[in-house]
């Protein structure tokens, strides 16, 4: 209404600023005119403040009658009234503008949010919904409290923290420690407990209480043993397994037969069968376990001649599967040795056939066969 009114008295001044004429009366005219129109925008402004406060407050007051709140109604200046936590305390009661509200949790609880809520100019709390979480329990507790000279002296057991309140609260080891790759404390896992902390290993491991690391267990040793059926069992690093070698089978002339648990002989040729006489003289079956990720070079395992026929033995990798890293190297005359020269991340397995030749001045005397098994564990352990 106001805006209309405005609106006829300003096309009123274009007029009349649109004519020739200009009349000392006509500007004196113009100036009251203006002057009313000042007049007219300034409580046209402050009308439109009013209506948006007083709009603000019904709203306000909708909104606490809607609630129930009498409160609200009464004093619609106030910021919304505040509970306490569950768990908890609230200090303070006043709800105008300027004034604080505290915040306290119960023993074993944990405050989330804001300790301290102040009530804005706007109606608003600053801050958070404050709220109490349980802690675990039994990681903070009451310290043992003594006076004396009416001095209070307060202490907690070892792994407790003293904390404000006279409580104790338990340290956690784990995430002070063990996160910390030149801390760790556990080989493996570590599991905090109040005033204390334990490390836990894995499956196939038992913890060395002295020396806090895992010791791995060595299933082979039970009784009765945990391969049946003629395996033989293996210890690895955390596990084992069961095997069972077997001789080549007879083929072109050439027959062997298991003289022990991991070896084969080849029986004796018959003559003129030269296929024969070519093939290696015994296989014998090994298995070695390692950690994962061991330092290298690492020399693995030593061959040496079971009977020293020739002059010299010469060493080389004749099969290998996934055993990129395994390297075979002349020690001696008479020995050589498998190395590991590149580091294995676990769990592998890797297996090389070593072929030992003997040969006595250029004469190649007879051939062995190292079948060698490399288990690698999981865990560097
Ligand atoms: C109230 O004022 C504070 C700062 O003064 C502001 O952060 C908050 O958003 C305001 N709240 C409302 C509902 O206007
Ligand atoms: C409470 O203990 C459990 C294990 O018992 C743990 O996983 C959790 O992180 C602990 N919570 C706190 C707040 O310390
Ligand atoms: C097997 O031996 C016999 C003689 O005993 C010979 O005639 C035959 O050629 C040999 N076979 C092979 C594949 O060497
Ligand atoms: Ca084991």
């Amino acid at each position: 209404m106001l805006k209309h009114l405005l609106l006829v008295l300003l096309s009123l001044q274009l007029l009349r600023a649109g004519a020739a004429q200009t009349c000392p009366e006509q500007k004196e005219a113009i100036k009251i005119l203006r002057q009313v129109q000042k007049l007219l925008a300034d409580h046209e402004s402050s009308y439109l403040r009013e209506l948006k406060s007083l709009s603000r407050r019904l709203a306000r007051l909708g909104g606490a009658v809607s609630r129930g709140d009498s409160t609200a109604s009464s004093f619609p200046e106030n910021c919304p009234p505040l509970k306490p936590p569950r768990h908890g305390r609230k200090l303070g009661v006043q709800k105008t503008p300027g004034h604080q509200v505290h915040f306290l949790c119960d023993l074993g609880y944990q405050l989330t949010g804001s300790e301290t809520r102040t009530c804005l100019e706007n109606q608003t709390w600053s801050g958070q919904a404050a709220a109490c979480t349980a802690t675990n329990a039994s990681s903070l507790r009451p310290a043992k409290c003594s006076s004396f000279h009416s001095a209070q002296q307060c202490t907690c057991d070892p792994g407790f923290l003293i904390q404000p309140g006279a409580l104790c609260q338990d340290i956690d080891e784990c995430s002070l420690y063990q996160d910390k790759p030149g801390s760790k404390i556990c080989v493996h896992e570590c599991v905090n407990s109040p005033g204390s902390y334990r490390c836990v290993c894995p499956r196939g491991y038992v913890l060395d209480p002295v020396q806090n690391s895992c010791q791995d267990i060595d299933e082979c040793v039970a009784e009765p043993s945990v391969c049946t059926g003629g395996h033989i069992c293996i210890n690895l690093f955390g596990s084992f397994v069961c095997v069972h070698p077997e001789c080549p089978k007879p083929k072109a002339n050439v027959t062997y037969i298991k003289t022990s648990g991991h070896q084969c002989e080849r029986t004796p040729c018959l003559v003129g069968s030269g296929s024969c006489s070519e093939a290696p003289h015994s296989i014998s079956f090994h298995y070695l376990a390692v950690q994962s990720q061991l330092s290298v070079p690492r020399v693995l395992f030593t061959m040496t001649a079971p009977q020293s026929l020739g002059d010299s033995q010469r060493f080389t990798i004749t099969k290998e599967k996934g055993a990129r890293g395994l390297q075979v190297r002349q020690a001696g005359r008479h020995r050589g040795e498998l190395v590991l020269s590149r580091s294995v991340s676990g769990p592998a397995e890797l297996q090389v056939d070593v072929e030992m030749a003997e040969s006595s001045g250029q004469k190649l005397l007879g051939r062995h066969i190292f079948t060698v098994t490399v288990y690698v564990s999981q865990y560097p352990f």
